[in-house]
């Protein structure tokens, strides 16, 4: 946080330690680019809600240690100078989201991008090429032919690009955790191990294949509850995303995150900590549907339990 914002901050405010846990971001594009359902996609695994944004949404958003308060932006052109200059400027952090499939507009969308720019100079950009779930959606290179990231380069600025989908979650989480990263002050914020506390094996039809509780019997009974719950949501998540091969998905369960990924027939899943890096779970996750696969052939029992207390030793509970 430079010093101006931490002095102005400090008058406004007695306790200036959580103000520096919360963030303001921006999330800016064209009409329809879905700006909303990224939000939403954030905030709720079943949030259907996608109409016209007129004005802003305010929403607040917590994860890892920081609080969001994120404007999701009108994106349509009369809207766009006065809203824009408001809470652009006064932004931590921009998120400027791409419609991938709508060719047409990138010439017009670069505009804005670089509009936005114009109104703040500091913080760090994400950039998301979303709706990679649709078949004609631009490649990366398509992308960087219309815009210029060089730039940013050459002034030092942090920026992100990613493909994602905010219809089905892929890829989005990882490209939040860059930003939280970039926005923390806190240095301990774990940017790597997780602490697992348990997983799941679903068909993508929703049958359970395998529940998984990890840690001493204590710890396990402790969550059983919390492991109802997680099996509850998934089988919603899933018949919302039953026509799509591919989902990811951050679910927040009492005190802890319900992490998901889904891959054709295989759905995993695991439990972890309240302010671990989703981002880490997915990975790990998807590296193990390759070997789920293989491991279900020989062995139908406890599948995901071994290869978790195989591969990933560091990343489940222990106590
Ligand atoms: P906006 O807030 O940027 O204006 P919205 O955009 O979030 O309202 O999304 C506009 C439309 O695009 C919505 O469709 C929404 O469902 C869809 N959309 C958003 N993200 C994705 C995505 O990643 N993949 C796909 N396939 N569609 C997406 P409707 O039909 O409700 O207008
Ligand atoms: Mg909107």
């Amino acid at each position: 946080m430079s010093f101006l914002k931490k002095l102005m901050r400090s008058r406004d405010s007695k306790d200036d330690e959580s103000e520096d846990t919360k963030k303001t971001i921006a999330i800016i594009g064209l009409d329809g680019a879905g700006k909303t359902t990224i939000l939403g996609r954030l905030l709720k695994s079943d949030y259907a809600l996608t109409r016209p944004t007129f004005g802003i949404n305010i929403e607040i958003y917590k994860y890892r240690s920081l609080e969001f308060i994120v404007y999701d932006l009108g994106g349509q052109t009369p809207l766009r100078e006065t809203l824009w200059e408001k809470f652009v400027i006064s932004a931590d952090g921009l998120v400027f989201v791409l419609d991938s499939t709508d060719r047409k507009r990138f010439d017009l969308a670069a505009e804005e991008f670089n509009n936005a720019l114009g109104y703040n100079e500091n913080a760090p950009v994400l950039f998301l090429s979303n709706k990679i779930d649709l078949e004609n959606a631009a490649s990366a290179d398509e992308v960087l032919d219309v815009i210029d990231f060089g730039r940013f380069t050459r002034v030092q600025r942090k920026y992100s690009f990613a493909r994602c989908s905010a219809l089905t979650g892929e890829l989005l989480f990882e490209s939040w955790d860059w930003l939280t990263l970039e926005l923390s002050d806190d240095k301990n914020l774990p940017t790597t191990n997780v602490k697992i506390y348990g997983g799941y094996i679903f068909d993508s039809d929703g049958s359970e294949i395998e529940t998984t509780l990890l840690g001493k019997p204590k710890t396990q009974s402790k969550h059983a509850t919390l492991f109802k719950k997680g099996n509850k949501e998934i089988k919603k998540y899933l018949r919302m995303m039953e026509h799509y091969d591919r989902a990811e998905t951050l679910i927040q369960v009492d005190e802890k995150q319900l992490v998901l990924t889904k891959e054709g027939q295989l759905v995993l899943s695991v439990i972890i900590g309240e302010n671990d890096p989703a981002a880490r779970a997915i990975q790990i996750i998807k590296n193990l549907h390759k070997n789920i696969e293989r491991k279900f052939e020989t062995e139908k029992t406890e599948c995901l339990k071994q290869l978790l207390e195989d591969n990933y030793p560091l990343d489940i509970i222990k106590d």
